[in-house]
């Protein structure tokens, strides 16, 4: 099934001058861009996209990193797009991440991980909606 899923470059990978190296992974795995900007997240925008962690213990650490400098958020798509973009990016703690994965490889702890994916097919869709609006993904097809 062709699936979108939402890619974020985070800070670290911003501030460490990854960001080309990293779209050339995920181009190179097959993944079709269809929306790519740079931003720089307020507390309350970031706190919004990780609702769904709120209450957790690293919640706050997560909501204060990722709005810490710019970051990348990536419209892709690609079939099995979320299963793929998972593993091409390896486990959340790079600590745990299989060798070759962009986290085994550039990411510094479980907080400052480099990059974001989606963990579902229906996720990928509402987080891909959460940077860009449909209008300006089709403009682009
Ligand atoms: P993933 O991004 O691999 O799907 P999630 O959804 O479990 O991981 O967590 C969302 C984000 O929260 C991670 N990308 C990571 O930056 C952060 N995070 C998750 N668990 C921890 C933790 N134990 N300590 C610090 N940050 C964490």
């Amino acid at each position: 099934m062709i699936e979108r899923t939402l890619a974020i470059l985070k800070p670290d990978c911003v501030r460490k001058n990854l960001t080309g190296q990293v779209i050339a992974q995920i181009e190179k795995a097959g993944f079709k861009i269809l929306g790519i900007k740079k931003i720089r997240l307020t507390k309350d925008t970031a706190g919004a996209f990780y609702a769904v962690h709120k209450g957790r213990a690293f919640y706050e650490g997560l909501v204060e990193f990722i709005s810490s400098g710019p970051c990348v958020p990536i419209a892709l798509e690609k079939e099995n797009a979320i299963a793929d973009f998972r593993a091409l990016i390896g486990a959340t703690d790079p600590a745990e991440a299989a060798p070759g994965t962009v986290r085994k490889d550039f990411a510094d702890n479980k907080g400052e991980n480099i990059v974001h994916g989606s963990d579902s097919a229906e996720n990928g869709k509402l987080e891909v909606g959460f940077f860009f609006s449909e209008k300006e993904l089709i403009e682009l097809i």
